[in-house]
Order: C-alpha cells, then sequence, then structure tokens
C-alpha cells in the first residue's frame, strides 16, 4: 500500500469503523444507563513516562461529541472542569450554568460528580494528613462536589482516595488516617442531607471507589472488600448512604476474580455504581476499553449482574490509548465502548435465557438421587459424579454463545 496522505487518514478510519458494522444507533444506545467521564473523554495520553499525545478539551466539545454518539449520561471531577482557584466562588457558579446550558443543549444527563483528592500537590500526604487544615480543605471539597452535584442533577458521588496510602513504612498511623478519612465522608452525606433538604431532591448515593495500587506504594483501603469493611466498621455516621464503586479492572489489578468481588458487594446491598473498563491481572491502571481483553469475563460479569436486577449506572472509565489521535477518540473509541458493552449485555440475556445452561443448572440444583446414608461420602460423590461434567458444558456453552457459535458459525478455512 503506497503512503497515506495526511488529509486522507481520517477518512480512511472513517471507512473501516463503518466497515466493521455492528454499530447501534444514538436512540438505542441512549436505553442503557452508559455514562461518559469527561476525564476519559479529555485524557491526553500523558503518564509518568509519557508526554501527552492529544490536545485539550472542555467539557462543550465532550458534551457535545457524547450527545452525538447516543451516550445519554456524563460525569466529572470537581476539578475535570472548575480550576481548583475558583472552586466555591463565583466563577465556580458561571462554570456549573455553563455546563447545564450544555448538557440541556445535547441531550445529556449529569448522573455522577467526584472529588479529585489525588492530582493537586495540597494531597501529597492524602486528604487525610496529619494537618488539620488540609483535612478542613478536604471536607470543603467533598461538600463543594455535593453542591455542584445537585446543582447539575447528579444522583451519584464517587470517592477514590487515590493518596490514602504511603510510600514508606511507619510515617503514619493507619487507624488515625482511617478515621480523619471518615471524617471527610460524614462532612460529605451531612451536607447532602441538608442540600437535598433545601432543594426537595433525594441525597446522593456516595459510593467509595478502591484501587489496589498507584499511585501510593499501599493503599489502605485497596480494594471493595475493604471499603466494604469501612462502611461497616462504626465510623461513618450515614453507613446507609455509602456504598461502592467497583472497577472491573481494579479488581483485576490485585489479582481477584471480578465477578466474585461484584457478588460480595451485591450480596451486601452495596453495588451502587460501576467503572467498566478492562486490562491485565496484576499491572497497571491501564484503564482499556471494556471487553477488548477478557470479552468471556465480561459476558459472565453481566450475566451476574443482569440476573440480579443491576441496570447501572455503567460508567465508562477507560482510557483511550495514546495511539488513537483526537478524532479516534468519538469516532473510534467511545462510539467501539458502548458497542461492545451493549453487545456483551445482550448476550447475558441470551444467556440467561439459554435452554442448555437452564436444564444444565437446573439438573446441578437436583442432583442425583439421594444417597441411602446421608453420611456416606462416597455414595454422594458417586451420585452426583456424572452431573458434575456440565460444569465444563456450561463454560462451553458461554463461549459458543460469545463467538456465536450457538448459532452454527463455524471455522470454513
Ligand atoms: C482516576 C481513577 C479512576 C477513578 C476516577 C474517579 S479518577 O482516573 O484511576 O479509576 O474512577 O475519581
Ligand atoms: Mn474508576
Ligand atoms: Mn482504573
Amino acid at each position: 500500500m503506497p503512503p497515506i496522505p495526511e488529509s486522507q487518514q481520517q477518512a480512511l478510519v472513517s471507512r473501516l469503523m463503518q466497515a466493521c458494522g455492528g454499530s447501534y444507533s444514538p436512540e438505542t444506545r441512549r436505553k442503557y444507563f452508559i455514562s461518559g467521564p469527561q476525564w476519559a473523554a479529555a485524557y491526553q495520553g500523558q503518564a509518568l513516562f509519557h508526554a501527552p499525545t492529544r490536545p485539550p478539551l472542555g467539557f462543550e466539545s465532550v458534551i457535545h461529541h457524547l450527545g452525538e454518539i447516543g451516550i445519554g449520561w456524563w460525569t466529572t471531577h470537581d476539578t475535570d472542569v472548575i480550576p481548583t482557584e475558583a472552586l466555591g466562588t463565583d466563577r465556580q457558579a458561571e462554570i456549573v450554568a455553563g455546563i447545564r446550558q450544555a448538557l440541556a443543549d445535547n441531550g445529556v444527563q449529569c448522573s455522577m460528580v467526584t472529588t479529585e483528592t489525588f492530582y493537586h500537590a495540597v494531597w501529597a500526604a492524602s486528604p487525610a494528613a496529619e494537618a488539620p487544615e488540609v483535612r478542613e480543605y478536604a471536607k470543603f471539597r467533598v461538600c463543594n462536589t455535593v453542591d455542584v452535584g445537585h446543582e447539575l442533577g447528579a444522583s451519584f458521588a464517587v470517592y477514590w482516595p487515590g493518596t490514602l496510602g504511603y510510600y514508606v513504612q511507619g510515617a503514619i498511623e493507619e487507624t488515625n488516617t482511617l478515621r480523619w478519612y471518615a471524617d471527610a465522608l460524614n462532612a460529605a452525606c451531612e451536607r447532602d442531607i441538608e442540600v437535598a433538604g433545601q432543594r426537595g431532591r433525594p441525597t446522593l448515593k456516595h459510593c467509595l471507589e478502591a484501587k489496589p495500587f498507584e499511585p501510593q506504594a499501599e493503599i489502605l483501603l485497596p480494594t471493595s472488600d475493604a471499603m466494604l469493611a469501612f462502611i461497616a466498621s462504626g465510623l461513618l455516621t450515614h453507613p446507609d448512604m455509602v456504598g461502592l464503586n467497583p472497577e472491573y479492572l481494579h479488581e483485576l489489578m490485585w489479582g481477584a476474580a471480578p465477578r466474585a468481588a461484584l457478588a460480595r458487594a451485591l450480596l451486601a446491598g452495596k453495588l451502587f455504581h460501576f467503572d467498566i473498563n478492562d486490562g491485565y491481572r496484576l499491572k497497571h491502571d491501564v484503564d482499556i476499553g471494556v471487553g477488548l481483553v477478557n470479552p468471556l469475563d465480561w459476558l459472565n460479569v453481566l450475566v451476574l449482574l443482569r440476573s440480579h436486577g443491576y441496570q447501572g449506572p455503567f460508567n465508562l472509565d477507560f482510557k483511550p490509548p495514546r495511539t488513537t489521535s483526537q478524532f479516534g477518540v468519538f469516532e473510534v473509541s467511545f462510539p467501539t465502548a458502548v458497542d461492545r458493552f451493549i453487545t456483551l449485555w445482550e448476550m447475558a440475556g441470551e444467556v440467561i435465557a439459554d435452554p442448555i445452561v437452564n436444564e444444565a443448572t437446573a439438573a446441578l440444583k437436583a442432583g442425583g438421587p439421594p444417597a441411602a446414608a446421608a453420611h456416606d461420602a462416597d455414595a454422594i460423590t458417586r451420585a452426583n459424579r456424572e452431573l458434575l461434567t456440565l460444569h465444563e458444558l456450561i463454560a462451553h456453552r458461554l463461549v459458543q454463545i460469545l463467538i456465536g457459535q450457538h448459532r452454527g458459525r463455524v471455522f470454513t478455512g
């Protein structure tokens, strides 16, 4: 192939996108509770060893593109859209009014707001630092985010306490830090009760998000399970208002089965919100688009969620790769992520309705004939021996559904 002139490269990408097929209409996409984060769309590709590869992007452009694609909800950190020095000022009110306008103009709603308590130098020793001024400032920040959330019509607030941990041992006392962190969350819940009352709105759902490592070496609340223990620890004054925002990759990062982590959250009644993406075990938070790495696991995750009535929010917390251009972020990255999610979600419905999966599952639950002696381990084993092969058959069936083999798709060479 001859070199492709720069002026023809976008057209080539668009033509191949069309050729891929399998995309849903914006109307169909809007039926799912899928949200697009400001920080994902505006991510410039920077990292510790990486310079940015894309230009900065404001909320007007992001909201406009999400509306066009058919992503009906938008999420943001306070400082993704409001400069740190403008927080809580008249300038904030102007910006928030501009966001409301952009949302209304593009048919997009704000579902979630979150406080950046990790990027600015003030958080070097975490939002629950020893210095009381830092902790008071953290309270101001989370309360201000609650205000912004109500102003924008959000229903969820997320907390990722990125720097709640340490690099070097012995410098902090963990129980103090956790108590201080709880103080900030308690302040946010109190503020929420007050503002929701004034505005006649329901209170927000406050969702804790764990990440096992990065940016600190050691993290005090590294997993969703640690967060559940924290919620139940007695440190929170409104534990009923606080639940989880698990992230698929963050559970995978520490070596967990994300589906099992979600199951534990469901049992606790704390699956409030879900960050969807993909990546690899025991590696960095690469935030790859949902289903690009582990589609079979994703299918299984969605079977669990669908069968427990969890319908969203599904927050596209991925980072378009550095190799993707600004044009590609909205031409390829976001639409393909949404469309893979929708397809996997609908396939999960197929799994739930599949006669083979259902009969196999029912047979496993029915078990073999009761053994003559209830405490005869060998007899019980024999009575169920052949049925247990169904585990592998079910796993095969899930792969068949994933790759379309259940509909006769075979390799023809
Ligand atoms: C950051 C983190 C994400 C969180 C965001 C919310 S910030 O990008 O890695 O997983 O969801 O604070
Ligand atoms: Mn996340
Ligand atoms: Mn992540």
